[in-house]
């Protein structure tokens, strides 16, 4: 009985893990800031025919509006209230993305900010995006409706309210994060409606959440509320099916509160991973690439099973969050495409790509002074759509970093090894590795700074492949690198290090 109980306990935990992505898909981009008509679009035209597996959208819930013409992108992490109006559209428009990216096979996951409200200093009106009013003085948010009574102040024992010190668990849960007024989530109130906002959007239809500051909650709180979720809408995903959860801790280690305390409850983001990975690229620290050969749990990250990774999120890319400088973004893009690269040819973790909008970085003694800035917009404020070029990229200081030929063509390279295990390593003993998965896939680096030129086992079967960086298959044609893999599964590679992009990737859908 006993052992019936525990298997129930955990199955019902692993169907969290799951991210329910279809069609032998494998990776989430997060299209940040992105409007739902543009998200809409990208899916039909894009990430579906390309094999992307999902989208994490920018909060879709009603948020602070600060300024004018201020209005920073982090505003959005300000709720006001549940109703789905945002800097992204209307709730007709959510849901229309929603429906259109689920018809083809692209799921959608909400970015859930439930830990707060409004920062304390928000004032009182309708400077929200909906027009709700509110008072953040009084803690009055009649549109969910919250009161003076749901918020943790009573339990918070540090005398600024916020918290001070990340070593006492009890600060970290229950005083403000910067200000934020913090939701008292032991009450059946407050779970109640952080349940019904995320009951509606799975209604709606998306597959699962990225929860914001999953650190400031306990887990209990978080269990409570994720009990009282519904199971995915069955016109697109199997019945019986649980939301995807993955959660933002940032554990670098050396805090009093661990991501492991919240595995049971779904995936968690593995902070380290981008950090480290960034640090090697760099050769920082004396790393080397060859020290990878163990990367994944062989490096002290969380079990395969609980990780959700990244190179970069929308924090760490401009120094808000956590990994520093090492952390690598599309500011440095040859770096940038090799550790992307290599994250998506890497069995370990759910991998997530990072889209991004241009800002003007202007750096004094070290900091960002622009870091606050918001998605590229019009004079009003409203967000800008995001521009298609001729040669697919995207105009109006839209990044799209996974429009990028070498990051596309990655993501499709996970879709076709997935499931294959990690093979044929080898390594220079310096910067210069390769790897395989099984017999679908194999990909080549060099970030030394001298060339490559080696025969390597692939476990590939004979034939001409396409390299998918230097260029693709297109039709019949390669239009870029041939690599002539010998019958015996051998391959030669040169790599010069003063080639645009130093490593090469050759998979079975990419064979001439
Ligand atoms: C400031 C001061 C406070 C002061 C207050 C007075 O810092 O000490 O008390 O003014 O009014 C913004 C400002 C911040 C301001 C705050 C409240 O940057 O200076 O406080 O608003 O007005 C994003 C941004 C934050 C932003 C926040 C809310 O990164 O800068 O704060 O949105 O708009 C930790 C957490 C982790 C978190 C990470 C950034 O453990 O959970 O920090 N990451 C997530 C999101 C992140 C978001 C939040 C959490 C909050 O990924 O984007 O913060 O929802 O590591
Ligand atoms: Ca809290």
């Amino acid at each position: 009985m006993k052992l019936f109980v525990l298997l129930a306990l955990f199955g019902l935990s692993v169907a969290q893990h799951n991210p329910h992505l279809r069609q032998g898909r494998t990776s989430i981009v997060h299209l940040f800031e992105w409007r739902w008509a543009d998200i809409a679009e990208e899916c039909e035209r894009f990430l579906g025919p390309n094999g992307f597996g999902g989208v994490q959208i920018s909060p879709p819930n009603e948020h602070i509006v600060l300024g004018s013409p201020w209005r920073p992108w982090w505003q959005r992490y300000q709720p006001i209230s549940y109703n789905l109006c945002s800097r992204s559209g209307s709730e007709s428009e959510l849901r229309d993305m929603i429906t259109r990216c689920n018809n083809v096979g692209v799921n959608i996951y909400v970015d859930a900010v439930i830990n707060h409200m409004c920062g304390a200093g928000g004032g009182e009106g309708t400077h929200s995006s909906c027009g709700s009013w509110f008072n953040a003085g009084t803690k009055d948010f009649p549109s969910v409706p919250y009161s003076n009574l749901d918020f943790n102040d009573y339990k918070c024992r540090t005398s600024s309210g916020n918290i001070e010190n990340y070593s006492d668990k009890y600060q970290v849960r229950d005083c403000r994060l910067v200000s934020l007024l913090d939701l008292a989530l032991e009450k059946d109130f407050v779970r109640d409606k952080v349940a019904d906002f995320m009951n509606k959007l799975i209604d709606m239809g998306v597959a699962g959440f990225r929860v914001d500051a999953v650190k400031h909650m306990w887990p209990g709180d978080l269990d409570a509320v994720s009990r009282r979720l519904h199971n995915l809408n069955s016109k697109w995903f199997p019945d019986d099916a649980k939301p995807f959860i993955f959660q933002e801790v940032i554990d670098l280690g050396g805090e009093a509160i661990s991501a492991p305390e919240y595995f049971h409850l779904g995936r968690v983001t593995e902070f380290k991973y981008g950090a480290k990975l960034g640090t090697v690229f760099r050769k920082w620290n004396n790393e080397k690439l060859c020290y990878t050969r163990n990367w994944g749990e062989g490096w002290g990250f969380m079990p395969n099973g609980n990780a959700l990774v990244f190179i970069d999120n929308h924090d760490n890319q401009r120094g808000h969050g956590a990994g520093g400088a090492a952390i690598l973004t599309f500011w440095d893009p040859r770096l940038y495409k090799m550790s992307v690269g290599f994250m998506l040819a890497h069995p370990y973790g759910v991998t997530r790509v990072m889209s991004s909008f241009h800002w003007d970085r202007h750096f004094v003694n070290g900091k960002d002074q622009n870091d606050w800035m918001g998605p590229p917009s019009h004079g009003n404020g409203s967000t800008k759509p995001v521009p298609i070029k001729p040669d697919q990229t995207c105009g109006d200081g839209w990044v799209c970093e996974h429009r990028w030929r070498q990051i596309k063509n990655m993501v499709i390279f996970r879709n076709v090894v997935n499931g294959q295990p990690f093979t044929n390593w080898w390594d220079n003993n310096s910067n210069q590795v390769a790897f395989g998965r099984g017999n679908r896939g194999f990909i080549v680096f060099n970030n030394d700074d001298w060339d490559l030129n080696m025969t390597l086992s692939t476990g590939l079967p004979g034939g001409v492949y396409c390299d998918v960086i230097s260029g693709q298959k297109e039709g019949n044609a390669c239009t870029g690198k041939q690599i002539h893999v010998g019958s015996d599964g051998r391959a030669h590679f040169f790599i010069s290090n003063k080639d645009e992009d130093p490593f090469v990737a050759i998979h079975v859908d990419a064979k001439l």
